[in-house]
């Protein structure tokens, strides 16, 4: 059968269509980049977490998880025993601000807010407020590099921020075969790279800090039964590092326990 110049265009496009999940970019193939694997997980250990606890941001430091608390009137900084998800210690934040994410710097924490545009910095040991930051946008994830801070404000970009004042040095877009990857929210900085939570998603995406691209998918459907989301809200969202023996700890927004996994390569 013959297939006029018109008609195999429209097949092209269509097979370019059918195939969007795997490749996409230019229908031409000039510029197709192939889409990250997706992992699937393992759970190595399970522990406690304070369902009241709308988590926004969680590192874990000196034995202990730290963790951001949002919401108006709810928003909180607390030091958290792991193995049993007791608040060894808790600031409440003015109900003005909406807690975001969280990373620690030279001693002390730093708490992003949602729409204030200001960043609380407290000393690690005692939770007495130091100063404040400034920053434009909305704050929803933190991390830190060597070198500073790494941001994210729900959008498909990463910004990286100067440690002491939080001036922007630069930032990058995150994409996954040539496509933004939207809404980045809780983040972690692993072993040179940033793992971001996709808001509303059960996915971690693990992202090159310098070219922004996804490197692989943590998928992690079916970690929390929906059982126990008891909120529309209670989404997969909170990463946590333990470099010192290398284990990774998730949880999400007012779930009942919070994980140790691993990421496993799917068969
Ligand atoms: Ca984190």
């Amino acid at each position: 059968m013959m297939i006029s110049p018109a008609r195999r265009a429209l097949l092209t496009v269509a097979l370019a269509g059918a195939s969007s999940w795997l490749v996409s970019g230019d229908a031409t193939g000039a510029s197709v980049q192939a889409r990250a694997s997706i992992d699937t997980f393992r759970v190595v250990k399970s522990y406690p977490h304070d369902t009241s606890a709308y988590t926004q941001g969680l590192i874990y430091r000196n034995g202990f998880l730290f963790e951001s608390t949002g919401r108006h009137g709810q928003s909180t900084l607390r030091k958290v025993r792991l193995e049993t998800g007791e608040v060894v210690q808790q600031h409440r934040v003015d109900a003005a601000h909406f807690a975001e994410g969280l990373e620690e710097w030279n001693g002390q924490l730093v708490q992003l807010t949602w729409q204030s545009n200001i960043a609380f910095v407290y000393d690690l040991a005692t939770f007495s407020m130091r100063r404040t930051l400034r920053y434009a946008g909305e704050g929803w994830g933190l991390t830190r590099d060597q070198q500073g801070f790494i941001l994210s404000d729900g959008t498909d970009q990463l910004r990286f921020l100067h440690p002491d004042t939080f001036r922007e040095v630069r930032r990058v877009r995150v994409t996954d075969g040539g496509v933004s990857v939207r809404d980045l929210n809780e983040l972690e900085y692993i072993r040179g790279e940033v793992y971001a939570n996709v808001w509303h998603t059960d996915r971690i995406a693990r992202i090159s800090p310098e070219s922004g691209r996804v490197l692989r998918w943590i998928d992690l459907s079916g970690l929390m039964a929906t059982g126990y989301r008891l909120d529309r809200e209670a989404v997969l969202n909170g990463i946590a590092y333990d470099a010192a023996t290398n284990r990774l700890f998730v949880t999400g927004k007012l779930w009942p326990r919070l994980f140790e996994i691993e990421a496993v390569p799917r068969r």
